[in-house]
Parts: C-alpha cells; structure tokens; sequence
C-alpha cells in the first residue's frame, strides 16, 4: 500500500496543496464498505475490507454478477439504491448482519457503499427538533444569535464534543462566529483560521456534497481494489461518494488538533459557501446517513433564515438610502448645481453609506466633504480606479494594497467605493466615499504565514494552534452589500441627470447653430437686396455729377459728392 510520502509529492506547498484530486485518492473509511459494478452489474472494485459483508465465503468477487453474491430480497433493494431518482438508501441484510446501503451512479460506475445499520430518530422527534430549530432560528435577534442557536441545537441533538458556525471572509480565510463545547474544551470562538486550511479543490468538493462526515481520524484508509477501474482505465470518481477517505494532509490537520472525529455541514447562501458548521468530537463518533442529511437539512434551513434576515435588513436599509437619493436629486434639480446639491445642502452624500468622506469629481471641479485624502491625491486614485472597475461600483476596504502610495492616507481612507456618471468615462466624473482604517487585533489560531511545517521529510500542516494575535492596519470596516447597491442607484440617477442636463445643453445648441444659421441667411439676402438700390443711387448721382454738375449751386454739388462718397 502506499504511504503517504508516496502519495504526495514531496514539494507540498501553497502553490501546489489546491491542487491534490481528493476525489480520486483510490480510499474510503474504514467503518464501511464499497463495491462498483458496471451496467451489466458485475463487480468491476471494492474496497479491501469486502469481508466485512461477505466473510471469507466471498474472496475473489471481481467480475462477479451481483445476483450471485445477494439473495433476492437484498437485489430488489439494491437494484432500488441505484435506480435513478428513487430513494437512495435502503436497509439491506447480508449474513445476518443489517446494513444501510447507499447507492449513487457516477459515469457508467454504480457505487454500493455499506454502512454499520444503527437506530435512526423517529420522525416525530425529528419533526419535533425541526420545529425548535425554526422558532428559535426566528426569535433570534440577530445573525450572531442565530449563530449561536444553530450551533447550539446541533449539538444538543448529535452530541458533538464542540459544535462550530465558522465563516468565510472574501479571501476565504475564516472565523469561529459561534460555538458550543463541552465545559473542559478551551474556546476557539472568535479565532481565524487561513485560507489555505480548506483549498479550493476542497470547498468546491464540500460545496457540491454539502455534508461529510469523518468517523475515525486515527483509522487507517481501506484502499479501493483495483486501483484503476476497468470500466474507463482511470481512478474511481469518490466525488459523491459517503465513505471517501480525507486527504492524509486534513488527516493530520485533524490529529494536530487533537480531534477524533468530525461531521462538516456547507452553509450555502445564493449559491456560494458562506460557512460551515464544524462539529468535532474528541474520540471516533459515527453518525448514520440519516441523521448527516438531517444535519445537512438544518444547516438549508439556517442559511435559508440567513439569507431572508440580511435580505430584509438589506431592503429596509436600501428603503432608507433610496429617500436620500431622492432628496438629493431634488436638491440638484433645483438649480441644475451638481456640486452644490451633492456636497453642500441638507442632505449629502455622506448620507447614502456610512463613510467618513467623500469626494465629487465633475468637469474638472473636486469638491470635497468630511475628511479625505487631498485632491492630488484623489486624481491619482481616480486614475487607479478607473483602470480597475468592474461593473458599475468600485469598493475595497484596503485599497493600499493594491496602490501602495494609498497607504499615506490609509488613517481616513483605507476604505474606498467609486462611481463613474456621465456619459464619458474617460473624462472621469466620478463619485468617491472612504472610511477610515480600523485597527484590529486579529487572533488566529497558528500562525497565518507558516500553515505549512517541513518535517525534512515532507510537508505538513501546521502542529500549533497556540493563538497568535497580529495587529491587523490598513483596513477598513467593509462596503455592506446596501451601501454597493446604494452607490450604484446613485450613479444612474445622476447620470440621467446628467445625461438630461447634456441632451437639454445639446438642444440650446442646435437651437443656437439654427439661429446663427437663419442670420447668416439674413444677412445675405440684406445684404444683396440693399445692395440694388444702392447701386442705382450711385449710378444716377454719378450722371448728375458728370452731366449736370456745373448747373448746381454750392449746396447741390456738395449734396452730390456725399451721396457717391457715403
Ligand atoms: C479540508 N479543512 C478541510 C475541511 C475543513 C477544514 C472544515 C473540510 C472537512 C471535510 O471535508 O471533512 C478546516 N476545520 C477546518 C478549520 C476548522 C475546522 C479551519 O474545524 C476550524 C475550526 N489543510 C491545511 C493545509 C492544507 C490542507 C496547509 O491545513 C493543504 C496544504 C488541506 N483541508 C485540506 C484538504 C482538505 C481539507 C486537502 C480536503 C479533505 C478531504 O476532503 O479529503
């Protein structure tokens, strides 16, 4: 069998940790047993524990049709197991012995995976529980509340030693926002954990399946025999499967800490993973399929509860900034001032969000309000932002990192959300907000910078969780979802505005260009028709003056020479 040097390549790090198939590994727990057939039901693997079920009376039972190795009975429920969208477990009995079998289909491979048969809840009690679950999950005055129920009522109903709601950040690294233990177990509440302690390959994974449990941390993996599947040559596909092994690298993450076994539940809010619910326990704990799809089931619920709490937060906040947008394009149509109406009336737009400063960039013009970083300053940053938009705000809470000059006014701004208006983005109208840095201790549990331990032989995860507080700077509270929403509502109200003022300021000059237009026209043709007459008073005092000139006294000849001169 292979080890787990062998299986991992000596060079483990960050750059490549994401990247191992946890899928493929060839591996399921020990507490049960795996057999795939192909379409015509022969036995293509199994697991090398197939004796469990089979005794010694079925060693060799690759390439065997499954109705040779099960009574009838069992058939029709197996047969049931891994028929498409029918009930997926079945209770079998082989020899005596009472199993669950759980069936799923994947790529022409039908997986059989056996688990130990134990007394699932009654309906009613789960009825029961479920009902608690919603009354206090809607009682519960905020978030953290409904944290705190959910971790505490999953304990109380599966008895874990410590029961955990853990939530992702941004950049995935996450907190401890909930827990409940034993009375002996020290608090992790409160404590960060990095990114890299759930890879992407792995919350991917996670976010599919939704629930996992590990029964046995110290339990050696039963590999899966052979390791290719001859049905496409290549290592089976465990990616829905119940029993798959955890990658020896969360293995020793797992006994690092000291934990026996762990049951793992997805929070899942609009499509992406919020969090987790992390329950260990400090000696192996199996817990029946039933009950892992209960404790799936409750975390839907609670995300569920989630998302419709911050939705109705969101759209009473949304209601409140929506009043002050209005006011403030009252307040600029009044006399078409965009400076004036924005940063200098009764409402501002420091009233849209929760920022500390902000400024309005508009032909040519910056206008400050509250405290800001200097108008050099703010040009420059415009410069940054416009080339890094996407969509219509831009936001950061820590905007020196990816413009390091920023962090010579991270104190009032290390928070930045923009909007460009108008019709030329280019020219760079634009609305900007900041908050102010926020220190922060920051306590995560092993340091952030070293989750990785050479051993000289290999890499491997941390060994310390001891806490290791870091002064986090720089940062800022984050842009709520609300305040995003609100900035973009504000950029298209003010760039109707600003696309009426320009079609109005377009009007008055074809109203301009067709005026000076009709004067030219006029005084070409006043031009040419006085011009007739005229001549004609010139030609006939030319006459009198060549014909007539020496019969005209004084007056009369001076009379003449005007008209011919004027
Ligand atoms: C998986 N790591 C996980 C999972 C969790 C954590 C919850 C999924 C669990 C599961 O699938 O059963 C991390 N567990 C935590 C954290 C807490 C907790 C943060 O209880 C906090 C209270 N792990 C490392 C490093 C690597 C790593 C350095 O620490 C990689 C180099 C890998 N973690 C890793 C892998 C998996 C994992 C590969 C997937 C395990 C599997 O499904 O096979």
């Amino acid at each position: 069998m292979s080890s787990p040097s062998q299986l991992y390549p000596k060079k483990v790090d960050l750059t490549n940790c994401d990247k191992e198939p946890i899928h493929i590994l060839g591996k399921i727990q020990a507490h049960g047993v795996l057999m795939v057939c192909d379409s015509a039901k022969a036995v293509t693997q199994h697991s090398d524990n197939i004796d469990m079920i089979f005794g010694e009376s079925h060693k060799d039972i690759l390439g065997r049709s499954i109705w040779e190795l099960f009574k009838a009975d069992a058939m029709e429920k197996i047969e049931l197991s891994i028929a498409k969208g029918k009930a997926k477990s079945v209770e079998v009995k082989v020899n005596d012995k009472e199993w669950l079998l759980i069936g799923h289909e994947n790529k022409g491979h039908y997986l059989l995976e056996f688990e130990p048969l134990d007394e699932a809840a009654s309906a009613l009690d789960q009825q029961q529980n479920l009902s608690t679950v919603v009354s206090e999950l809607s009682e519960a005055e905020d978030g953290y509340a409904m944290c705190r129920a959910t971790a505490r009522l999953i304990k109380d109903f599966m008895g874990y030693d410590r029961v955990m709601v853990y939530r992702f950040d941004a950049d995935w690294n996450g907190t401890v926002v909930a827990e409940e233990r034993e009375d002996h177990l020290e608090s992790w509440l409160g404590l960060h954990y990095p990114s890299t302690d759930i890879p992407q390959q792995a919350r991917k994974l996670f976010l599919s399946q939704g629930e996992r449990i590990i029964v046995d941390v110290n339990a050696m993996p039963v590999p899966i025999l052979p390791q290719l599947s001859p049905i496409d040559n290549a290592p089976l596909d465990l990616s829905n499967s119940e029993l798959r092994a955890a990658s020896p690298i969360h293995i020793e993450y797992l006994k690092n800490m000291g934990v026996g076994g762990t049951l793992t539940a997805a929070i899942v809010t609009n499509g992406t993973l919020w969090g987790l619910i992390a329950c260990h326990h400090y000696s192996p704990k199996f817990l029946n399929y039933h009950k892992r799809l209960y404790v799936k089931f409750l975390s839907q619920v609670f995300a569920a509860q989630l998302v419709l709490r911050q939705s109705n937060t969101t759209l009473q906040k949304i209601n409140k900034s929506s009043d002050v947008r209005s006011k403030l394009i009252e307040q600029v149509s009044h006399n078409w001032d965009l400076h004036g109406g924005l940063m200098d009336d009764e409402v501002t737009i420091l009233d849209v969000c929760d920022a500390s400063g902000a400024a309005l960039i508009l032909e040519n013009k910056i206008s400050l309000i509250g405290k800001t970083p200097s108008r050099e300053e703010i040009q420059s940053l415009i410069a940054h932002v416009r080339n890094n938009i996407e969509g219509d705000v831009f936001h950061t809470s820590e905007i020196a990192r990816k413009l390091p000059e920023a962090s010579s006014y991270k104190e009032m701004a290390s928070g930045v959300m923009a909007i460009f208006m108008g019709i030329d983005k280019k020219r760079g109208d634009a609305l900007i907000w900041f908050k102010p840095e926020v220190l922060q201790t920051v306590t995560w549990a092993g340091n952030p910078d070293k989750p990785i331990e050479d051993n000289g032989e290999r890499l491997s995860p941390r060994k310390s969780f001891e806490k290791w507080s870091v002064e986090q700077a720089g940062k800022s509270m984050p842009w709520e979802d609300h305040e995003v929403a609100a900035a973009a509502a504000l950029k298209k109200s003010i760039s109707d505005i600003i696309i009426e003022k320009y079609e109005e300021v377009r009007e008055l000059n074809n109203k301009l260009k067709n005026a000076y237009a009709e004067l030219e026209t006029f005084s070409y043709s006043i031009s040419h028709d006085l011009r007739a007459p005229l001549r004609g008073i010139d030609g006939f005092a030319q006459i009198i003056k060549e014909d007539y000139f020496e019969s005209l006294d004084t007056y009369g000849k001076n009379a003449i020479e005007t008209i011919i001169k004027s």
